[in-house]
């Protein structure tokens, strides 16, 4: 066909499954799936040319590393301000093949970091961490991480207390259908945010988490919100709001407790049967452990939710059919594995585990995939085996890099962080996911080397010695699924690759060859043959109940396929066990519901006891530090895009406030310090600073404010910072306002060691200087010129 005619490409990506209309190979507009009930806006950030500024068009390699490293300086400290030298494929991989046998000749595998944690794009074959393990495996090996910045805290504690994974949780999770048809109250902790709901690792051709709400409300389900904000659950739903105090929905969950029972509420019978432990955390309730009874006249001054209302709930929740959940962000916090045990063991006492529409869930609208039944196990390309042991959990990173031969708690073990002298990141975003940035760039000034593989110019791109060209999801043929989604999508080449971008594939494939394991990393396949073959051999397993599935070439050429889910009748988690525990045990020690975990208990960790208690996070409104950062910052995902990509997008940028990330504050807040809707502001504390647009509004509880992650960081000395907080020299500030220059670097406890970017205490005031415009979404520097044919593909 010719290039200049007008075509529509099948394609999907996290937030949703489309058809890409392309005209002279620039794309044009981007039609939604026509099967989606409620298609994302977000698919909208694809469309423009806002993105195209901070394309990454040529292997670029950092100036003082490229001049510096012979002499072994490499002005590691030049780091995200250095230019950059654009240089030819056959030179960067020259390079980076020589650094990598440097490295692990004379350090070690285990000095290599390949954890890469990040979403990157959508795609089984082109999942960009995949390809990073199976090279990486390959080449010797490398120092991993464990766990996500999702659910940090939820995926260690989840297996002492039910035995199950995360992942387990997500394929066993009650389904919608069976709270639509049985759940009469629903109490959602951290709410049901349906701008998470518009996205699922892996993509969906149906977000139906909106329907799903609408029908169980229109089947007589309550709702009750437990979240400082309204907006978690949406705003056409009849909510009863309880507008808690952000990070004290444990001293909550303990007075609920505290009521059933007082008042003799709790199912005794399902105690007895289906748990163990109950009796040590109902001495710790009854205040006979610690002398503080977990009343509700105790919980109300800690969450702001009046005594009389927590006893109503509670009532409530014992005499109807009752669903608790418990949403991603309430244990991405201080002591974040709290909340989740006190979820579970509230359930416990209520009784209801294992009957349909009551019990306990985790993550419900946090992707559109929670409560979609399962379907079936995806196409994985297959990593090989990794020989060495190290890891690290994941939001340790700045820790690992500051601190090699440190020590560390996880899980009931010591361990020690490596030293690491080689990063290498691919798909990810570090410089928007971890939590105090400004510790981070001291962090990432360490290492001897750090490579990256970006479609943009990113911060942490500009972070590296070696970055090379990705190109994006558009740019190549892939495979869109995930487990909980029906519909299978043939995601078709719609763009050329933008400059020289290769495919991470391409990438290692050519650095394979030069390191002497192209065979076994290639396997003989390109791109098409590997979609074949993951393809056939995901078919070829397939259970019998999904019937025909049609062989590669008619699903390419179709462009879907749709299939079954693994049940047909509703599915209620931990129905078996609550059918036969004897014959059905969780994967506990006890085969039991662990209220009380011996296991934990051992470890002897005063940040997370063997039950769920109630500790005072260090930052909350209650804590000294309130004094002088009075404001609860919540730093939660974005409504306008996945995360930090396509920032620069249409729908993301059309969302900014006088060109910065706006930032919510309650109209008595902004009344006090004289901001107006639309004026920049100023967040700041010990860590940080930076500049917002505000909006007023009074969907979120006094004294908290709401700042989305995922504005991409610009760093600017302001001299004019106000006087009440400047420094002298000024202040190095985010003038776009990215939030994780505020947030603490640290684990929610030593058991699981999760981020705790969520909560963190700020002083906010009107920005009174001159802002100065945000440069985030434009090229760094670049010196150099290559031409076309020293990079074309295979060099
Ligand atoms: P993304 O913006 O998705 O963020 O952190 P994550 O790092 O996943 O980054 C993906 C990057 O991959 C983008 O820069 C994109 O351009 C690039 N990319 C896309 N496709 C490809 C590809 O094919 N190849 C290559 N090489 N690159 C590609 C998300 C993380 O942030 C998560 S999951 C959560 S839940 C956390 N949430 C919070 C929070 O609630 N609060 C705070 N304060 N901080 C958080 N950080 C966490």
């Amino acid at each position: 066909m010719d290039a200049k005619s007008p075509r529509n490409v099948t394609h999907s990506s996290h937030w949703g499954a489309f058809s890409a209309r392309v005209v002279d190979e620039k794309l044009l507009r981007v039609l939604p799936f026509p099967g989606d009930p409620d298609p994302s806006p977000l698919l909208r950030n694809f469309e423009g040319d806002g993105n195209s500024r901070a394309r990454v068009l040529q292997p670029s390699i950092r100036r003082g590393w490229l001049e510096g490293r012979e002499r072994g300086t490499a002005h590691r400290e030049l780091r995200g301000r250095d230019s950059y030298v654009a240089v030819s494929w056959d030179e960067a991989l020259s390079l980076l093949a020589h650094e990598l046998r440097r490295v692990y000749d004379l350090q070690g595998a285990d000095a290599i970091f390949g954890g890469s944690y990040g979403w990157a794009s959508a795609g089984r074959f082109h999942h960009a961490q995949s390809q990073l393990h199976r090279f990486l495996n390959l080449a010797g090996g490398y120092t991993r991480s464990i766990n996500t910045y999702s659910q940090g805290a939820s995926s260690v504690v989840f297996p002492h207390i039910l035995g199950v994974t995360v992942t387990d949780l997500l394929q066993q999770s009650s389904d919608w259908r069976s709270i639509e048809q049985h759940t009469k109250l629903f109490v959602a902790f951290g709410g049901v945010p349906l701008k998470n709901a518009s996205v699922c690792a892996g993509g969906t051709g149906q977000h139906q988490v909106g329907g799903h709400l609408r029908a169980a409300q229109g089947a007589g389900a309550r709702f009750v919100l437990v979240s400082p904000q309204r907006r978690d659950l949406p705003d056409w739903l009849d909510v009863d709001w309880m507008a808690i105090e952000p990070g004290t929905d444990t001293a909550l969950m303990l007075a609920l407790a505290y009521v059933l029972d007082a008042e003799d509420l709790a199912d005794q019978a399902f105690l007895r049967r289906y748990c163990v432990g109950v009796e040590d955390w109902l001495a710790y309730i009854r205040g006979v452990v610690d002398g503080v009874a977990k009343t509700p006249d105790w919980a109300g001054p800690i969450t702001g939710i009046a005594p009389d209302r927590i006893t109503v709930l509670a009532r409530h929740m014992a005499r109807q059919r009752t669903f608790l959940t418990t949403s991603w962000s309430v244990q991405r916090s201080w002591y974040g594995e709290q909340p989740i045990w006190a979820s579970v063991a509230l359930a416990a006492l209520i009784g209801q585990i294992g009957l349909p529409g009551g019990g306990v869930g985790h993550g419900y609208g946090m992707t559109s995939s929670t409560g979609q039944p399962f379907v079936a196990k995806m196409p994985t390309l297959a990593q090989g085996m990794n020989p060495i042991d190290k890891f690290i959990p994941v939001a340790r990173i700045a820790d690992m890099l500051l601190d090699p031969g440190g020590t560390f708690e996880y899980n009931g073990n010591t361990l020690r962080y490596p030293d690491i002298r080689l990063v290498y990141w691919c798909g990810g975003n570090p410089f928007h996911h971890h939590q105090d940035l400004h510790r981070l760039r001291r962090a990432f000034a360490r290492p001897e080397t750090i490579v990256v593989h970006e479609p943009y110019w990113t911060t942490t791109a500009r972070h590296a010695d070696i970055v090379l060209p990705a190109t994006t999801t558009l740019e190549r043929n892939d495979i869109g699924c995930s487990g909980n989604a029906r519909h299978m999508f043939a995601m078709q080449r719609a763009l050329p690759a933008a400059g020289a971008a290769r495919s991470d594939y391409e990438i290692f494939a050519a650095l394979a060859q030069r390191l002497g394991f192209s065979r076994e990393f290639t396997e003989g396949r390109d791109e098409m043959a590997w979609l074949e073959q993951l393809y056939e051999s995901w078919r070829a397993v397939l259970p019998v109940e999904q019937g025909a599935v049609p062989p590669f070439a008619v699903f390419w050429k179709q462009g879907v396929i749709e299939l079954q889910p693994k049940h047909i009748e509703p599915q209620v988690f931990l129905a078996e066990f609550r059918r036969d525990p004897e014959k059905n045990p969780l994967r506990t020690p006890s085969g039991r519901i662990e209220i009380t975990s011996d296991t934990v208990r051992r470890f002897g960790y005063n940040d997370c006891p063997g039950y769920a208690a109630w500790r005072e996070p260090p930052e909350w409104r209650g804590s000294k530090l309130a004094q002088d950062y009075p404001l609860v910052l919540i730093a939660n995902n974005p409504a306008t895009r996945l995360h930090s990509q396509l920032d620069a997008g249409p729908f993301s940028a059309a969302s900014k406030v006088s060109g910065r990330e706006p930032m919510c504050i309650h109209p008595d807040d902004a009344n006090l310090r004289g901001i107006a809707a639309g004026d920049v502001v100023r967040a700041f504390n010990a860590r940080g600073s930076l500049l917002a647009g505000a909006v007023i509004s009074d969907t979120l509880k006094r004294g908290v404010v709401q700042l989305s992650t995922g504005a991409w960081l610009d760093l600017q000395l302001l001299e004019e910072a106000n006087e009440r907080s400047g420094k002298p020299g000024g202040v190095r500030t985010c003038v776009h306002g990215n939030p994780n220059v505020l947030t603490a670097d640290c684990g929610t406890s030593r058991l699981a060691q999760g981020c705790v970017g969520q909560i963190s205490l700020v002083q906010v005031e009107l920005f009174k200087g001159r802002a100065p415009a945000q440069h985030a979404w434009e090229a760094p520097p670049l010196s150099g010129n290559v031409s076309d044919s020293n990079n074309a593909v295979g060099s």
